[in-house]
């Protein structure tokens, strides 16, 4: 197990399943920041490090961990034994790891059986991004200072995207 980063009680834990991967999770790790979310980051494969897997899973929530947040390519099990390992939810990103674009990931992680939930997002960093994001919606619902920090962002975001074109100006 790799630790990248470590705070105090994150309320966050990101895992991937290789080095490869923390590229695309950084895009994941600056949106958490923006809305203020403590996280913390692991690199633990679903295939190699089993046991320890199994074993940070349980750490990190008798540490207070709130919510998972799983990322791998190819066939990209890490999502579905983290949603196996707790009743914490779990958002899986699928990576492009290789010669099928991210859609074996994209399938793997998914097509989660019923019981076993993955709150599924995009493929690579548009689905690292909103794996930040989803993580903040979802936290609002208890926690006040991040609900104000979503609704600032959604203001922003709209202010963003406005445009109006006047021909006459
Ligand atoms: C997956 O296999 C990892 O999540 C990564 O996306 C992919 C390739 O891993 P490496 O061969 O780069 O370690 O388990």
């Amino acid at each position: 197990m790799t630790a990248i980063l470590e705070g105090p009680m994150p309320t966050v834990a990101v895992i991937c399943g290789s080095r490869s991967d923390l590229p695309i999770l950084v895009r994941c790790f600056d949106v958490l920041d923006s809305y203020g979310i403590t996280w913390e980051a692991s690199v633990i494969s679903a295939h190699r490090q089993a046991d320890a897997l199994h074993a940070y899973v349980a750490q990190a929530e008798a540490a207070g961990v709130q919510l998972f947040i799983g990322a791998a390519g190819l066939a990209a099990h890490l999502p579905g034994v983290l949603a196996s390992l707790t009743a914490k939810p779990v958002i899986g990103v699928p990576l492009d790891g290789g010669s099928l674009g991210g859609a074996d990931a994209l399938y793997a992680v998914v097509q989660m059986p019923p019981g076993v939930p993955v709150a599924t997002v995009a493929i690579g960093s548009a689905g690292a991004k909103n794996a930040g994001h989803l993580a903040a919606r979802i936290l609002a619902l208890s926690d006040a200072s991040v609900a104000e920090r979503v609704a600032d962002f959604r203001s922003e975001q709209a202010s963003g995207a406005e445009l109006r074109i006047d021909p006459r100006a």
